[in-house]
């Protein structure tokens, strides 16, 4: 059995917390170990109070549950209600950007359009007249069109889909009854369609699947993503610093954790402001550090320093050196209000909709936003002066590397190569075999596979193999971790071909040095840009996105949202490695379908393999037949 990895950074907090008798997340697991195999399988159901009905999988016991529903049906119910989960969170938090730019718009929030250029381009996709008209006009057009999304009753496309999906996957979704409209509809139908006594056909559960995947792609992440542009700004490349080295003992810590830049944006911007308070307190300065995506959102935009990822969310409490963490919605572990309590921490919630035991609750409310903001950073500078003469346990371990390659400005970067036709040079050196393909690597760090090392070990695997990484969410966290978003990567770790267009391209753009082997596009939602470049290289080569030499993973699932990305990939018609495998094995329909019979539909496939080198290298096959068929 190949030895345990525990990261440098997180051995000597994992002894911390055990000091201070709590347990981590690595205990409770083991604790629960092993888990139950029914619910791996997905072949338990608790819809209804006759249940819970298990089905035997290995045929000697019930084979169908009360009411009768076979192991398909079964587990196309259980999937579909975790893709809503993932869908609704998504457009859930797109939503929140939409009515809080609405309201900015009307003077009643403290935000303003940071990014005319993006609002412009995307309300000409919108088809909304952009010539000689004021930003306000245009974005409170924007704002309507995305307001008659969700009221709309007429079953008509959703605006965003119309608007923003590639042509050719509109085109077949259209023919292949994929249409979506009011994503508050199509959510309540999937949850109206899954409840007992209604559907019980695996292949219209799977269709339903298709379609909450796009709901998630147009309402949820596109909305998200373009809205947040417009607010704060199409980030740019910066540098970054990572792991939890990022903390100084003599500064105010302040993290921000969750995923909605309204809050953080805010938190940085007044953390700014209340230095001298801070200073006052004793504090050098205020360092705001981020974790999970909304850590994401500020490095993107301000080179924020990325102190945890998911797993590591409790962890850094234990370093003592936290003054405050200040959390939204999504990924928040309840353990970390119960860290917090242990040292002099000041954690708070934000959200009506996520209140945690032992957390301060300060409600963060769009039109209030600068208040709120106030009153948080002044908890953090509080807690700083309670944690005075304490000793903190900071482990010295950092790397750095770079982030902010949105699509625009890895556009940006390729037009000082080529300035007429960006897109030429990464299509020459794909069909050139410099670069022999691309995959995206997204969602969430999983305690059931960080032993192995899976993220850093897959993208090692293909860099060798001169396959370009792009990674979002947490895996970006871990990749920056482990050194592999800088120059140094470039020489340390791709295959010779991919080493000579990174640093060829590096030295043209006059960066001085390599581009690094593994972009950081962003957040979750910021899977967006991903399938935006994949669509703008497509529509370059006027091929589908499912004939591309590219593949998407989430090589460490863990939440229903990364289920519901999934699913948009698939309807995009992407090859996608995800591990563990859903909880879909014990329906021999819904595996056959998803892992193949997709394929003749939307050209997508799902691909489950657990050990890294060997996921790695099935999707470097599939990449391979992809450049067969291209003729490339
Ligand atoms: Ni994505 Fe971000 Fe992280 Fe996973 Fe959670 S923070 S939205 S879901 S755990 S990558
Ligand atoms: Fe059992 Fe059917 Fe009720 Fe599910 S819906 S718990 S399978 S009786």
């Amino acid at each position: 059995m190949a030895e345990k990895f525990i990261p440098l950074s997180e051995q000597p907090l994992l002894e911390s917390a055990h000091a201070a008798g709590l347990t981590t997340g690595r205990d409770r697991l083991a604790a629960m170990s092993p888990q139950c195999g029914f619910g791996e399988l997905g072949t338990c159901c608790r819809i209804c109070y006759m249940g819970p009905c298990r089905i035997d999988p290995f045929g000697n016991g019930p084979q169908t549950g009360i009411c009768g529903a076979s192991p398909d049906t079964i587990v196309a119910r259980n999937l579909l209600r975790e893709c809503v989960g993932g869908a609704a969170s998504h457009v859930g938090h797109a939503r929140h950007i939409l009515l809080t730019m609405q309201a900015a718009l009307d003077g009643k929030a403290p935000y303003k359009i940071h990014d005319p250029a993006k609002l412009f381009a995307v309300a000409g996709q919108f088809g909304i007249a952009t010539d000689g008209r004021a930003v306000d006009d245009v974005a409170r057009d924007l704002v309507a069109a995305s307001l008659e999304d969700f009221g709309r009753q007429d079953g008509q496309p959703l605006n965003w889909l119309r608007a923003r999906a590639p042509r050719k996957e509109f085109d077949m979704w259209m023919e292949n009854g994929l249409m979506i409209s009011n994503p508050h509809n199509e959510i309540e139908t999937a949850m109206h369609r899954t409840s007992m006594g209604n559907d019980a056909d695996p292949v219209s559960l799977l269709l339903a699947q298709l379609r909450m995947g796009l709901v998630d792609g147009y309402a949820g992440l596109t909305m998200a993503t373009d809205l947040q542009d417009i607010l704060f700004g199409t980030p740019q490349v910066t540098t970054l610093e990572a792991n939890v080295g990022v903390l100084e003992a003599n500064s105010v810590n302040l993290a921000v954790h969750g995923h909605n830049p309204l809050l953080s944006e805010k938190v940085l911007q007044w953390a700014g402001r209340l230095e001298g308070e801070a200073q006052a307190a004793g504090a050098e300065r205020i360092n705001v550090v981020g974790v999970c995506c909304t850590g994401n959102e500020l490095t993107m935009r301000h080179g924020v320093p990325m102190a945890a990822h998911n797993l590591q969310s409790e962890l850094i409490l234990a370093t003592g050196a936290v003054d405050g963490m200040v959390v939204d919605i999504q990924c928040i572990w309840p353990s970390t209000a119960m860290f917090a309590s242990c040292y002099d921490t000041a954690f708070i919630t934000t959200d009506e909709m996520v209140h945690i035991p032992g957390a301060t609750h300060i409600e963060f409310e769009p039109a209030h936003a600068d208040e709120n903001a106030q009153a948080i950073v002044r908890a953090a500078i509080a807690a700083f002066q309670k944690r005075q003469g304490k000793p903190v346990n900071i482990p010295n371990v950092k790397s750095v590397g770079f982030a902010g390659l949105s699509v625009e400005s890895i556009v940006g970067i390729l037009s000082k190569v080529n300035a007429e036709d960006p897109l030429k040079p990464v299509i020459d050196n794909i069909v050139a075999g410099n670069i022999y393909g691309a995959v995206g690597f997204a969602g969430c760090p999983s305690l059931k596979f960080r032993d192995t090392a899976m993220t850093e070990r897959m993208t090692k695997a293909l860099l060798k193999e001169n396959v370009l990484v792009v990674t979002t969410g947490c895996t970006a966290h871990i990749c920056a971790q482990e050194g592999l978003l800088n120059s140094q990567a470039t020489e340390r770790y791709c295959g010779d071909k991919l080493k000579g267009v990174l640093t060829a391209v590096g030295e043209a753009a006059g960066l001085g040095a390599p581009l690094p082997p593994v972009w950081h596009m962003g957040s979750c939602v910021d899977n967006t840009r991903i399938v935006d470049l994949l669509a703008a290289l497509a529509g370059k080569l006027d091929v589908k996105i499912s004939q591309l030499p590219v593949a998407g993973s989430a090589p460490e699932l863990v939440q229903e949202k990364a289920i519901s990305i999934g699913t948009w990939l698939l309807a995009l018609g992407l090859f996608v490695h995800i591990a563990p495998a859903p909880r879909i094995l014990g329906g021999p329909l819904v595996t056959q379908v998803l892992t193949n019979d997709l394929e003749g539909i939307t050209g997508g496939k799902a691909y489950v393999e657990y050990d890294p080198e060997k996921a790695a290298a099935g999707m470097i096959a599939h990449i391979a037949e992809k450049r067969a068929a291209l003729g490339i």
